[in-house]
């Protein structure tokens, strides 16, 4: 879209309401060709986004140009997922236009809030490994640091979620349709990626062997930028999205022999390559368009950063002194071998030379233990799909494995463990063996997963490489995640003396904590809180139709539904209470609103028999007038960035209650508390390390520890034992189980039953159910007393400091990337 006016005009003279005003009028007329009476309310949304990213891009200009210009070193942060969420909002606050655009959006009868309503969310993520990387991009331009985020620009982002009867229902996202104003596409710096063909042995003429791979098909990757504009300062760094493009030549052979539609169908098959985001929560195995997916912008990301080294620097030695890549997971590791490929085969760089290049390069980010979410590619599938890449594969394990009989002589029980490639009937490539080897560092995302990295997934690595393994425990950035969602408690902050740069200082929270006890600033706190479930309860009414009480305790559980992450445990806790209620009206049970959000993949049924089930007991207990509206329990449908911005600020309790060692570190966790939540949780993940934070007595922790799970692993577990030793427990599993709460299917939820009985119940539900039910007592002794509730809730919020993705990313420049920062002059 074209930006016409306002492009040359400096930031500060053009920050006043009425130039911004004009602008958005500009825009409605000459990019989107509207008289302001036709004027729609997206019409204005996108009009009030084009006026905002004119005054970003003359600071992209800028900050490019600066670090062009210094040929300063770059972070590139390689990722298959960002879940950018909304822009406009947090664009505006982080060009400090806040004011600006409220006036002049008002001088035009508009009404902001909802304009920013108008926005579709990019989805481009699954959950937390993808916003990871969105704070991540935050954080960096904040901190003046030079980098340029990397990934997939998908058509179809994560699946918009419906319930049916209960039970989800899966749609295309369509975000792309009206076209976003957040993007740039630079044609210019299209890529060609090669796929499949084979390896022909070849020499040049000193007699070196010089393989070639031909027969290859191409795809083009054409770029698609979104500007990241930092807090308070004039960096706007770049996210690079790759969409793909069928190559003019695709299919010119069939083409030619008339085979006309065959030679359209391959091209649609170039365009399918970015078509959609694989919806699973962990890894997608063993599916040859993922891999296609991972070397198609792997590829262009790498060509896009040669080609930048190339334009200020002729010695390839010098590459780990200009960039460092950071692998997001495995999903990007393929990038080890194409960098060898291209150094090697086309730099015609001798191997240990490459290797050394390579290897001081690349770092990687673990951010899962889970067995099923390691990914592996067969051999057989990469030979395939890119058969050099494998040969290279192979020499670097031939190296790695002489490293290791020299580490461990003849111990070829090591080399079988610790090798790239798993034997056995079907090969396997192991990619996280692969990020290992050619990393200088690997990092674990929380302490506890980061010491379970060393001792329980990598040992062996970890004895060959010492100091390889590292952590940086997860954060998330203040200005989306309090700033901009929280308005009122931003205000709060702001009326009590403490200085305005928090968002950017979180540390200076901390001065809170001398206002914890102060009866008046925890009336003011828990009046913000209440205001925000006043909201939330209408959005509640809106999206289910079931009305709550913003006096009631909102019980809070966001993310992925996942077994490892027990929503099931909680949906045996609303029974546990219902029941109780049922059997003695006055049961003393504080009111509560249990709200749910989360995806289940498409493919996972256990998930979506959980969802179901949580909707249908809903259902059952909402309508019960018998027990007085004391309990409602809400799903609300298609849980995504911009409706967790709209929940967070109104919880009152974060369930965080993960099997111990199983959640690497959840960052949902972090952004509750920031906003006054008190967290109820399992000592997994980074709740370890909010509890050092907060302190023992503002947070609810129960359940097994890390070594408790691994002895009732090692001894034999059997949920039957807590099942035929637990009345309530047996008696709440079977109701749920019973037909009860699904006439129309009374087994539907069976499934649900045996997995945590004869299925093994390998996540401990029953284990610690009794723990759980038992804290959430301690929950409502709490809440009974709004003091001590409020006093606590102060707590969590004053000492969230550790957790502002600023700390992570600062760590990640100093203690992985060297990176120094490069602030850009007015
Ligand atoms: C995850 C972990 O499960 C989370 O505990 C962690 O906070 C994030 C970010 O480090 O990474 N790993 C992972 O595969 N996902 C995570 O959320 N999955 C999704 O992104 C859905």
């Amino acid at each position: 879209m074209s930006t016409t006016k306002g492009s040359t005009i400096n930031l500060s003279s053009l920050a006043s309401s009425q130039d911004l005003q004009q602008s958005i009028q500009q825009h409605l007329r000459y990019t989107l060709a509207h008289a302001p009476k036709q004027a729609t309310l997206r019409d204005w949304w996108l009009s009030t986004s084009l006026a905002i990213r004119d005054r970003i891009m003359d600071s992209l200009v800028a900050t490019q140009d600066a670090h062009n210009e210094n040929n300063v070193r770059r972070l590139y942060y390689l990722s298959m997922e960002y879940l950018m969420g909304r822009m406009l909002r947090n664009n505006v606050h982080n060009l400090g236009l806040e004011a600006a655009v409220c006036e002049a959006t008002q001088a035009l009868g508009l009404n902001w809030d909802e304009l920013c309503e108008q926005e579709v969310d990019m989805g481009l993520g699954n959950g937390g490994l993808g916003r990871l990387a969105a704070c991540f991009l935050d954080s960096l331009a904040t901190l003046d640091l030079p980098a340029v985020g990397y990934g997939i620009y998908y058509e179809f982002g994560l699946f918009k979620q419906d319930f049916e009867n209960g039970k989800q229902v899966e749609h295309p996202d369509t975000w792309t349709t009206f076209g976003t104003p957040w993007e740039v596409v630079r044609p210019e710096y299209t890529q060609t990626v090669q796929f499949y063909g084979h390896v022909e042995a070849g020499y040049d003429d000193c007699g070196n062997y010089r393989p070639r791979w031909v027969d290859t098909k191409s795809v083009l990757g054409v770029p698609f930028d979104i500007p990241i504009a930092g807090y308070a300062t004039k960096t706007v760094n770049f996210l690079r999205l790759w969409s793909s493009r069928s190559t003019e030549d695709f299919d010119l052979d069939e083409f030619n022999r008339g085979d006309y539609v065959e030679a359209v169908r391959e091209k649609a098959i170039g365009e399918t390559i970015s078509k959609v985001l694989y919806p699973n929560d962990k890894t997608e195995n063993g599916k040859e368009l993922r891999l296609v997916q991972q070397y198609f912008f792997v590829a262009c990301s790498l060509a896009d950063i040669l080609r930048r080294f190339e334009r200020n620097n002729s010695d390839w030695h010098d590459l780990p002194k200009l960039a460092a890549i950071q692998l997001n997971d495995t999903h990007p590791a393929i990038a080890v071998v194409e960098l060898m490929r291209i150094l090697v085969d086309e730099k015609h760089m001798g191997w240990d030379d490459a290797w050394s290049i390579v290897t001081r390069v690349f770092a990687y980010t673990n951010h899962t233990l889970l067995p099923e979410a390691l990914e592996k590619w067969s051999v057989a599938l990469f030979a395939k799909v890119l058969p050099r890449h494998l040969q290279i594969i192979f020499e670097i394990n031939r190296r790695f494995l002489d490293e290791v009989e020299a580490k461990w002589p003849g111990r070829d029980d090591i080399k079988v463990v610790l090798s790239l490639i798993e034997e056995g009937g079907d090969k396997m490539v192991r990619m996280a063996h692969l990020a290992v080897v050619g990393s200088h560092t690997v990092n674990g995302v929380a302490e506890l997963h980061s010491r379970l990295l060393k001792s329980d997934l990598f040992p062996e690595f970890d004895a060959l490489y010492p100091g390889k393994l590292t952590n940086k425990t997860n954060g998330i950035t203040p200005r989306r995640w309090l700033y901009s969602c929280n308005p009122e408690l931003s205000k709060l902050i702001d009326s009590v003396g403490i200085e305005s740069d928090w968002p950017k200082n979180l540390e200076r929270l901390r001065a809170l904590e001398a206002k914890a006890e102060e009866a008046s600033f925890q009336q003011q706190f828990m009046a913000v809180k209440r205001a925000n479930k006043a909201v939330l309860a209408e959005v509640i009414k809106q999206e289910c139709g079931v009305e709550v009480s913003p006096d009631a305790l909102f019980d809070v559980q966001i993310k992925r539904l996942h077994e490892y992450k027990r929503q099931h445990l909680t949906l045996l806790h609303i029974l546990t209470l219902y029941h109780r209620l049922l059997n003695d009206p006055q049961a003393d049970i504080v009111p509560r609103v249990f709200i749910f959000g989360a995806k289940a993949a498409p493919g996972y049924a256990l998930a979506k028999t959980i969802i179901h089930a949580i909707n249908s007991v809903a259902n059952v207990i909402n309508n019960d007038a018998r027990i007085d509206g004391k309990l409602k329990v809400v799903f609300l449908p298609n849980y995504r960035v911009s409706l967790a911005s709209k929940i967070i600020p109104a919880a009152d309790l974060s369930e965080q209650i993960s099997t111990a060692g199983k959640e690497a570190s959840g960052t949902g966790n972090m952004k509750l508390s920031l906003n006054g939540a008190l967290t109820i949780g399992t000592l997994d993940g980074a709740n370890v390390e909010i509890k050092e934070e907060v302190g023992d007595d503002n947070i609810f922790i129960f359940g097994l520890t890390v070594e408790e799970v691994q002895r009732l692993d090692r001894e034999g577990y059997n949920p039957y034992h807590y099942y035929d030793n637990d009345a309530e427990l047996k008696n709440v599993l079977d109701w749920l189980c019973s037909g009860y709460f699904c006439p129309e299917d009374p087994h539907a939820f069976e499934p649900i039953r045996h997995s945590l009985l004869a299925g093994g119940d390998h996540f401990k539900v029953m284990a610690d159910y009794r723990a759980y039910v038992d804290c959430q007592r301690q929950v409502d002794a709490v809440y009974r007393n709004p003091s001590r509730w409020a006093q606590m809730a102060i707590l969590n919020t004053a000492r969230m400091a550790k957790f502002s993705s600023d700390r992570t990313i600062q760590e990640y420049a100093d203690e992985i990337w060297s990176l120094p920062a490069c602030p850009i002059q007015e």
